[in-house]
């Protein structure tokens, strides 16, 4: 039954994405958006409430930095969600100006490093079990620095960070292409992220943020590889036509989301332990509805990869039956599974069309009159 699958499902809320964002162009501010954490927490709150499958919102520090974590963790259960992954930032500094863990100076290094260890101590007070490493590390010109020294000053902060990792605990380290360091990044790949996490153990694993690769990379051979080695730590999933774009997940291309998410079934990765979290801003469009859409989006193609007759697949596959095992595919994906989706919901009891539900509660209007002067997501906060 892919009704009992898809009732596990959990995908977990970025608390940047309810604040208000840009690119570095403009940042076109919306009314009603959150005044502080507490808000985010209440905003995502609307999510799960409407979708039944969002229960955990990520934080990112310090964007969402509170004097009491542990009564920021008991307002989220008041609310009815709970706290997910904490993400490190370490990008936002004057002295992070030539890297973090990466930079030359062993002060900026020492400062980046105590700024990851405070957010394990922000886990522990929350009693979230997943920290989320990026670094915007990196170069802009050949030999500005030396490539090698700055794979041996990460492997070291990890090294550090690794080992302040409690009982349940571990780390996701993210890659990215490229920006802001256009020459070279520190991190660029996940074959360098699976090479660290690696060296370091079980608690160190790879998340694949969707949109930190080249054009045209097969993201789902990378999925289908880091399962195989029990290294797939979790997604950011968001949408890319160009760059790094950050827009709603499976809205650019439903078709590589289904990929995606039809290898991690296929490779035994629709567990608990790989996390399905969004990774977006909504810039333009309204932000609790753009991330109801998005959680809808992960959960189509979601269902759709369930869907795939695996054995017809096999037997096709062994037959060398190329266009027949093509067909299985493509059959499931040409499904139209929101009358499924529908009837799930109804029966998890919440209404069978999110999107209207959420338009009609009113919750909108109600935020807009009683929030004035809402906060940035957090780039330029
Ligand atoms: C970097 C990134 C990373 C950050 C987030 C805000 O591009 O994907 O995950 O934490 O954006
Ligand atoms: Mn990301
Ligand atoms: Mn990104």
């Amino acid at each position: 039954m892919i009704e009992d699958d898809l009732r596990k499902q959990r995908i977990e809320t970025p608390s940047w994405a309810y604040g208000n964002s840009g690119t570095r162009f403009k940042v076109f501010a919306q009314p009603g958006v959150p005044r502080d954490p507490y808000e985010k927490l209440a905003d995502a709150a609307q999510v799960h409430r409407f979708t039944g499958i969002a229960p955990t919102v990520a934080l990112h520090i310090p964007w969402d930095r509170v004097p009491d974590y542990a009564d920021l963790a008991r307002h989220a259960r008041e609310l009815g969600v709970g706290i997910g992954t904490i993400n490190a930032n370490v990008f936002q500094d004057d002295d992070y100006k030539l890297g973090s863990v990466t930079n030359p100076d062993p002060a900026v290094r020492r400062k980046a490093v105590e700024h990851l260890l405070e957010c394990v101590d922000i886990m522990d007070a929350i009693g979230s079990d997943t920290l989320k490493l990026w670094f915007s590390d990196g170069t802009n010109y050949p030999g500005q620095d030396d490539i090698r020294a700055r794979q041996d000053r990460l492997a070291e902060a990890l090294g550090v960070v690794y080992e302040r990792l409690g009982e349940g605990q571990r780390f996701l380290l993210e890659y990215k292409l490229f920006e802001p360091a256009f020459y070279m990044t520190d991190v660029p790949d996940w074959g360098t992220a699976y090479a660290h996490c690696v060296k370091l153990g079980p608690k160190a694993q790879v998340v694949v943020d969707t949109g930190h690769h080249a054009p045209g990379t097969n993201i789902e051979f990378i999925v289908a590889f880091l399962l195989r080695e029990g290294k797939l730590g979790g997604f950011d999933f968001n949408s890319r036509f160009y760059a790094d774009d950050d827009l709603m997940a499976g809205a650019a291309d439903p078709f590589q989301l289904f990929r995606i998410m039809f290898e991690v079934v296929r490779g035994g990765g629709y567990t608990d332990e790989v996390a399905f979290m969004l990774d977006q801003s909504h810039n333009i469009e309204p932000k609790i509805a753009g991330q109801i859409r998005s959680v809808m989006n992960v959960q189509e193609a979601t269902a759709k990869a369930l869907l795939v007759d695996r054995e017809a697949l096999a037997a096709a596959q062994a037959e060398g039956d190329v266009l027949g095992a093509n067909a299985v595919l493509m059959d499931a994906y040409a499904t139209d599974v929101r009358p499924l989706l529908a009837s799930l919901r109804t029966e998890m009891g919440v209404d069978p069309d999110p999107m209207a539900a959420y338009d009609r509660s009113g919750y909108f209007a109600r935020i807009c009159a009683d929030r004035v002067g809402g906060a940035q997501a957090g780039w330029g906060a």
